[in-house]
This record gives structure tokens, sequence and C-alpha cells, in this order.
């Protein structure tokens, strides 16, 4: 009986032991030590636009979803209306890991991957469905794949929408009516040259400074989807609204890689699971408020009329060579591979 005794000692020993160097081992062999210690993850979320526009709202639900599944181990401070700078600013501050995430469109993105101007080829896509398929499929994927050299990484595209022409001067009808206005534009080569070749005078702006320019008379007009027109006031300072919808815009989701590359798999996958998710939540709620916001400009004085597609072809054409500049610096492989995936897209949605 005593042997039997000491020998179940003994195995109740080694078990203790070994429970508790399992624990060390996690301690020092997981990629965040902070986490077998309990200790939470802070992540800055930064947007320019304002906390009534659909993607903050998104970004809202982004936060609730991630603090929910990592059970408070990843806390989210959610930050709108360019509190934490531009967008370039806010890109630059995930490079240098002093915030972890900010949702920029593609065309300022361009400027730290140029190959992102592709999307902003005016009137690449027809329409949000198609969007949607090429931006969430495989050529999505390989573009977010070239953001890692940058230090950042894509974790979902958002839309921002199809871009509509405001301004204080005359109503946007055929590209004529471009002539010598003072348009605003994101960071963007190609959104300048495309608008300098219709006869406008652009000039490229953060986001943050445009409600005064246009308030104070610096610029005629902008571009921006119907949300963004609406929500932020700009039919206070605007006159005309065009629906040129020259441009669809997706959001990117960025993260700081060097954050990302931080987190545990697991934490990896659930912020990546969330930003699709969240990002369904945000194409939803911005395409079912056009029409309602369309009807709202118009009740706030503004002229709205619609673009023909007559007039959308003649800017086309207008553009067409800036286009082609653009097609050799990006790569025209790369440029056509992007307009295959759109035929495609389109092919199926048939
Ligand atoms: C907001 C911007 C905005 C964009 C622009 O930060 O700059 O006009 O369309 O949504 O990203």
């Amino acid at each position: 009986m005593k042997k039997l005794f000491s020998l179940f000692v003994l195995a109740m020993m080694v078990l203790v032991l070994a429970a508790c160097g399992g624990n060390e081992e996690a301690a020092e062999g997981s990629e965040n030590e902070g986490e077998a210690s309990g200790e939470t993850k802070t992540i800055r979320a930064g947007i320019g636009l304002n906390d009534s526009h659909p993607q903050y709202l998104a970004l809202l639900e982004w936060k609730k979803i991630v603090e929910e599944k990592t059970d408070g181990a990843i806390k989210v401070e959610t930050y709108h209306s360019s509190q934490l700078g531009d967008d370039r600013a806010m890109t630059e501050a995930l490079q240098l890991g002093s915030q972890e995430v900010t949702i920029p469109s593609t065309a300022p993105i361009a400027n730290f991957v140029p190959e992102f101007s592709v999307f902003d080829f005016p009137f690449l896509f027809p329409n949000e469905e198609v969007a949607d398929k090429v931006l969430d499929g495989e050529v999505g994927d390989k573009f977010l794949g070239m953001l890692e050299d940058q230090s950042l990484v894509g974790l979902a595209y958002w839309e921002n929408g199809f871009r509509d022409v405001t301004n204080n001067e005359r109503a946007i009808e055929t590209a004529s009516d471009f002539e010598g206005l003072k348009l605003r534009t994101m960071e963007n080569d190609l959104h300048l040259d495309a608008f300098k070749a219709l006869g406008a005078n652009p000039t490229p702006m953060a986001f943050g400074e445009l409600f005064t320019a246009m308030q104070q008379g610096t610029v005629d007009g902008q571009e921006n989807p119907i949300p963004t027109i609406y929500l932020q006031g700009f039919y206070e300072v605007q006159d005309y609204v065009s629906t040129t919808h020259h441009i669809y815009s997706p959001f990117v989701f960025l993260m700081s890689k060097e954050f990302f590359d931080g987190l545990t798999e697991e934490q990896q996958t659930i912020v990546t699971e969330a930003a699709v998710e969240a990002g369904a939540l945000n194409r939803k709620l911005n395409r079912e408020a056009v029409a309602e916001y369309a009807e709202e400009l118009k009740a706030e004085g503004m002229n709205y009329n619609d673009v023909t597609p007559e007039a959308r072809a003649e800017m086309v054409e207008i553009v067409q060579p800036v286009l082609d500049e653009y097609a050799e610096k990006i790569g025209k492989e790369t440029v056509q591979e992007v307009y295959d995936a759109v035929a495609e897209a389109e092919a199926e949605l048939e």
C-alpha cells in the first residue's frame, strides 16, 4: 500500500511540473507574451469621414466583433473626422507603428503602391456588383499582397462608392463644363491628370481641409460619392451636384504590418474576418443610402442633374490618353489583368 501511495504522489508531482512547464512555454513561445499575462493590446483606428458616415458605423461594428471575439484581449479606440490626421498621414503612421488601423480610398494608397491607381481609372467598374466580384477575388487579393512591402496589411475592401462632382459654377452636363473649374482632387496624380485633360484646374487637397476650401471659394468644387456629399454637409457650401459617376472608389481596410505580425494566429483570423463582415455592412448601408441622400440634397436646394451615358462616353474618350500613359507606368499586363477580371465578372453576372 505504501509503495502504491508513493507512486501516486510521484505521478501527481510529474503532472503538476509538466503543467507549469507548459504555461511557461506558452508565455515564452507565444508571439505575444502579453496575452499569456493577460495584457490588453490597443488598436487606434482612424478615418477622415465623420461619425454619421457608413464607414464609421461599420468601423464601430468591427470594434464590437473584435473586442467580443478576443474576450477583450484587443481593445479598439475609434477616431473620425480626420482627428488623427488625413489619409496619407494616417497611412504613414501605420508604417511607423504609431497607429494601427486606417481605411483610406485606393487613390491616396497609390502614393505608397503606384499599382493601386488602376482602381481609379475612370469608368473601370460598371456597377457595385462587378466591383465586389473583382475586389473580393484573386485580383483584389493580389493587390492587397503588394501592400506588405510598405509595412501595411490590407484586410478587406470596403466601399467609398461612385464619385460625383459638386461645384458652385454650373451643372456638369458635358465634358466642356469642366473648363476652368477649380476642382479639389484626392492626392493622386491620375486624378489630377484626368481632370486637367477634361479642362479643369485641379488642386490636390487633404479631405479634412476641403469643407473650408469650398466655403472660402479656394476651390469651386470637388468630387465624392453622394453619401459623403450629404453626410459631410457639402450642400451648405455647394450649389450643383452632377452624377458623373466617373470613378467607383474602394476603401482598403489597412493595418500596420508590425502590429498584425505581433498578433496570435487566432487574433489575426479574428481581425481579418471581422473586417470582411463589417465591410459587408459598410457596403449595404452605403448603397441603401444613395437614393435617399440624393433626394435630401435636392431638398436642401442643390441643383441636381444626371449625366447622360453619351456625356460619360465623351469624358472617357478625352481622358483615354491619360489612362494609356498610366497603364505604361503601372504595367500594361497588370492593368489588362484588372480589365479582364472586370469583363469576367460582368459575364458571370449576366
Ligand atoms: C476621407 C477620404 C474621402 C475621399 C476623399 O478620409 O478624400 O475625397 O473620398 O472618403 O478618404
